[in-house]
């Protein structure tokens, strides 16, 4: 479908440039907003700079470490036209999990926004790969931006080949040592053609938003990806919890917005506060999204979520779908391009209506970075996930839970994220996680942590109320026998609730 030579950012920039777009609104920061001839602009002057100022050869590996703000936006897209290979991080991440990817992927150059300087330095300390770091936004004089002041405003971009590596995205990793995902310059566009093009289906005229970092390749996608894809225009916020991304769609205007089930949650009270009107497509993943929370925003807003399930493996959302074909509870069905099937142990598909793994390939993964997990998790080109699916008669794919999130209590198979969704109906409930805790009559028991609303008391009775209201809303049998209030659940640095942690501590 692409030509053999490619380079991604000439499609998702250059190109407007040359069709007499360059005035149409392209990027909105806290402090600037750029036209698709402005950020052109300021990528070539930081490409010069990364070719003649700092060495990148085709291929070479740039970490980039910011919140999501314009100028990591443009240091992206400046890697990529460049040649070089972009390792965007999480930007929580602390200097020891800095160090693996360093490492891992031979990252000699770093570009960073100097408010995560003091990580970076400790991370560079503990390395011999890293050679250089740069920083912007620290007005000194060595400074990203002083480099780019003295820059040409043009550049040729790379002659890269489609299959060109041109991202290594970690995975977050809820559990053992990150995998390193390799994607192609072809992978970056076919992401914008299967399933912003043919389930989202943006217009030039949309504005995005998302709170995913875009060391995420969820937010990476829904933020500035889709959008240049068709010429459209996108807001970056450092800050993009629940109470920042309320305000921001009000003030520019939003029309499409990126999130996960959580923050659509957190944002159904506050709705009243804010004038969203102009928003008209929403888009949930990151996470299973329960029925409830569908109905809800629905009820709200009047704006059915549009679920997916995607992966760093695969880039982006694989099973999804359009507004028109959502049955609320599933997560739809593969993205054109994208193939998924659900099997048993050994690999072979099962029939409709059985529980199983669920297998997808397509054309943007699965390829690890030197990793002899590759054979685990690749078979036959098939990507395994660590999901477990149900697909109906109709092809529909219905979550179930992680593959590891099924407690087996007294020979029952309960899924942990089902009796989240029975307590997440519960008003008082903000955010829970489910797992198995040991228990010597049951072999395991379900066991609830609870992040209770405010003003609710954390006593036996309100365990009492959410054991009932769980058995009214599931099978009874699935009803968490303990539940533990807790301020906050462990997450993953793209914001997971991390079910693994919580099974540490639950075996305490
Ligand atoms: O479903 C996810 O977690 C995901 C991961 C990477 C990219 C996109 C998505 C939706």
């Amino acid at each position: 479908q692409y030509p053999e030579r490619l380079n991604c950012c000439v499609e998702f920039l250059d190109r407007w440039i040359a069709e007499g777009h360059g005035d149409a609104p392209c990027m909105f920061g806290l402090n600037e907003a750029l036209t698709y001839r402005e950020l052109y602009e300021r990528v070539n002057r930081i490409c010069n700079v990364l070719v003649n100022d700092l060495g990148l050869v085709p291929g070479g590996r740039v970490l980039l470490r910011s919140a999501n703000n314009t100028m990591m936006v443009a240091t992206y897209l400046a890697v990529l036209k460049a040649g070089g290979v972009v390792v965007a991080t999480m930007p929580l991440l602390r200097a020891k999990e800095l160090v693996y990817p360093i490492d891992k992927a031979k990252i000699a150059l770093a570009l960073c926004d100097h408010t995560l300087a003091d990580e970076m330095e400790k991370a560079a300390g503990q390395t011999q790969e890293l050679k250089r770091v740069v920083y912007w936004g620290s007005g000194k004089d060595n400074s990203l931006e002083s480099l780019i002041a003295k820059a040409s405003p043009e550049f040729t971009a790379a002659d890269t080949a489609a299959d060109d590596v041109c991202l290594i995205a970690f995975t977050s990793g809820t559990t053992g040592v990150p995998k390193g995902t390799m994607h192609f310059h072809r992978d970056m566009l076919a992401i914008c053609d299967g399933f912003s093009r043919n389930v989202l289906r943006p217009e030039q005229s949309d504005r995005f938003i998302g709170s995913a970092p875009l060391g995420f390749t969820f937010g990476l996608g829904g933020i500035v990806l889709f959008p240049m894809r068709i010429g459209a225009s996108f807001v970056v916020l450092e800050k993009a919890g629940p109470d920042d991304l309320l305000p921001a769609i009000e003030k520019f205007k939003v029309t499409i917005c990126f999130t996960a089930p959580t923050a659509y949650r957190a944002m159904i009270p506050k709705l009243g506060q804010f004038d969203i009107s102009s928003l008209r497509k929403c888009v949930s993943a990151g996470e299973a999204l329960p029925k409830s929370t569908f109905d809800a925003w629905l009820a709200a807003t009047g704006i059915k979520l549009i679920d997916g399930i995607g992966g760093t493996e695969m880039l982006h959302i694989f099973i999804s779908a359009r507004e028109e074909e959502i049955r609320p509870g599933s997560t739809g069905k593969p993205v054109p391009g994208f193939e998924a099937k659900v099997v048993d142990e050994e690999g072979e598909e099962v029939p409709p209506g059985t529980p199983g793994r669920l297998a997808v390939r397509g054309p943007t993964g699965c390829r690890y970075l030197a990793d002899e997990r590759q054979l685990k998790f690749v078979q036959n080109g098939w990507n395994m996930t660590g999901d477990t699916y149900v697909m109906d008669e109709d092809g529909y794919f219905w979550y179930q839970a992680r593959s590891d999130d099924m407690i087996v209590s007294s020979g029952y198979n309960i899924a942990g994220p089902e009796v989240e969704a029975g307590l997440l109906t519960h008003k008082a409930v903000v955010e829970c996680g489910v797992v198995g805790a040991p228990c010597e009559q049951r072999g395991r028991i379900v066991k609830a942590y609870v992040v209770l609303r405010e003003g609710y008391p954390r006593d036996a009775d309100m365990v009492k109320l959410l054991q009932d209201h769980v058995k009214a809303e599931i099978a009874p049998y699935k009803y968490p026998r303990e539940i533990v209030f807790v301020d906050e659940l462990p997450k993953t640095s793209s914001g997971k609730l991390q079910r693994y942690a919580l099974r540490v501590r639950a075996e305490e």
